[in-house]
């Protein structure tokens, strides 16, 4: 697949003023050089330098005009010839430089084919690749800050600090296998039990980094809930910055889940506007009040949303699970808060007309997401589902070998399982072979990165 050159626009589609189209492989300069006309042949310009060019058709007629880049191999972003040009944004013009280039023998890329072939070429580690995923999804400074790790190798150089552990190990094994008259002394069987060990706890902190990882990427889910007409869809508006949700004085106006991005103080949040619970209403409304009920099930965090300028009705049922992660909002505090709600000291006072409290409820929120576990090591690297499950197996496997240390097996069984943990680390690299999760890996990614 390394053998052709692909070709396809890297920014996002729709009208702007530039458009960046690139084109990667063995054929790059001499597909360009059929398309873009500079100043000297491709072949004859300075690499990494911009210069001015002109795009043309099959028969020679220009039809934009741009800058253009040449990288030579291996020294690219996917470590083979690279060409980029710089156009002007218009969707038409950028697609006939796309489709000038495709006549010129070219092949479309599909989604994430640049950087897979900058992890195939050994420009980057499997982690590295997809930290490049994770930041163009970054929706929060932290889920940034932890991309940016990850895309400077963090995780990768987590795993080669086990594998050095390891590999050590490994070899004082195998040597007792080969001699098999030894016997491994008490002295040296304490030296690499305390090396396993290590690599046993440090494996474990890096699977307990997952559901921060989880928050990080995904986002952590924040479900607004309540009775109809408190201020639910007001206070998704108030938070997101502007009017996404309607908000409407007839209740039962919200009778979806609506979700909105946001950050608070970093932390990404998957924020849920959902139906008002309430008795009644119609099959679509119930509808939505299922689907709200759902959502609380599953909530990193619940924002417990009452009119606090009158006194509680009938409170909506939280899931016991829900304990510690829950915030009560009571909200059109502008209308004065009423005598009912004085027991409850931890409520937050909030009014979604004026925006008085708003600062200390994401104060709160911020600190229910750091107490309740997932965001409070901090620990500049969170892995991700699939790093989770490999380094999940060193600890196993590696418990395993020391289990079988300790009970006298024969060192071949110790090996067993101290390859099985090594091989778990290369995949989270990709250093060996992992070409069934290479197609689910670059498939989430987007055309042209
Ligand atoms: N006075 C006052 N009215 C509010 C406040 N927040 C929301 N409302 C009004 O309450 C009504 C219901 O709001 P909405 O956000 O649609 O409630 P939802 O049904 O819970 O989503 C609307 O008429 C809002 O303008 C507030 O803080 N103060
Ligand atoms: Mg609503």
């Amino acid at each position: 697949m390394l053998r052709d050159t692909i070709a396809a626009i890297s920014t996002a589609h729709g009208g702007a003023a530039l458009s960046v189209v690139r084109v990667s492989g063995p054929d790059a300069l001499g597909v360009c050089g059929r398309v873009f006309r500079a100043r000297r042949p491709l072949t004859e310009l300075a690499p990494r330098t911009a210069f001015r060019a002109c795009a043309a058709d099959s028969s020679g007629r220009a039809f934009d005009e741009g800058l253009v880049l040449v990288f030579h191999g291996p020294a690219s972003f996917t470590g083979e010839d690279l060409v980029e040009f710089h156009g002007h944004g218009g969707m038409l013009v950028t697609q006939m430089t796309l489709e000038a280039l495709l006549a010129a023998g070219a092949r479309a890329a599909g989604p994430g084919e640049f950087t897979q072939r900058a992890y195939l070429n050994g420009k980057m580690d499997l982690t590295q690749a997809e930290a490049v995923m994770d930041l163009i999804h970054a929706h929060s400074t932290l889920a940034l800050r932890a991309a940016n790790e990850q895309l400077g190798g963090a995780i990768g150089r987590e795993a080669a600090a086990l594998k050095e552990e390891l590999l050590p190990v490994l070899a004082h094994v195998e040597a007792f296998i080969d001699f098999p008259d030894e016997d491994i002394t008490p002295d040296t069987g304490a030296a690499l039990a305390a090396r396993m060990q290590s690599v046993v706890s440090r494996a474990r902190g890096l699977v307990a980094t997952s559901e921060q990882g989880r928050i990080l990427r995904q986002g952590a889910r924040t479900v607004i809930c309540g009775e109809p007409n408190v201020g639910k869809s007001s206070l998704l508006n108030l938070l997101s910055g502007f009017e996404r949700a309607i908000v409407s004085p007839a209740a039962g106006t919200t009778r979806d889940t609506i979700e909105e991005f946001i950050q608070v103080h970093g932390i990404p949040l998957r924020l849920v506007d959902t139906a008002g619970l309430r008795e009644g209403g119609d099959d679509v409304e119930r509808t939505g009040m299922d689907r709200a009920r759902r959502e609380l099930e599953r909530a990193d965090l619940v924002l417990e949303v009452v009119d606090g300028s009158r006194p509680p009705e009938r409170r909506v049922e939280m899931p016991a699970a829900l304990q510690g992660r829950r915030l009560l909002v009571l909200n059109k505090a502008d209308l004065g808060i009423s005598e009912a709600w004085q027991d409850s000291a931890d409520a937050i006072p909030l009014s979604c007309a004026t925006g008085e409290g708003v600062e200390a409820l994401r104060e709160a929120v911020r600190s229910v997401i750091m107490r309740s576990g997932p965001m409070q090591a901090d620990h500049p690297v969170a892995v991700n589902a699939r790093h989770k499950e490999c380094f999940a197996r060193v600890a196993v496997r590696t418990e395993a070998a020391l289990a079988a240390l300790r009970a006298d097996a024969a060192p071949e069984f110790v090996a067993l399982d101290l390859r099985e943990a090594l091989q778990a680390l290369g995949e989270v690299v990709g250093a060996v072979d992992v070409e069934q999760v290479l197609d689910i890996i670059f498939s989430s990614f987007c055309i042209g990165k």
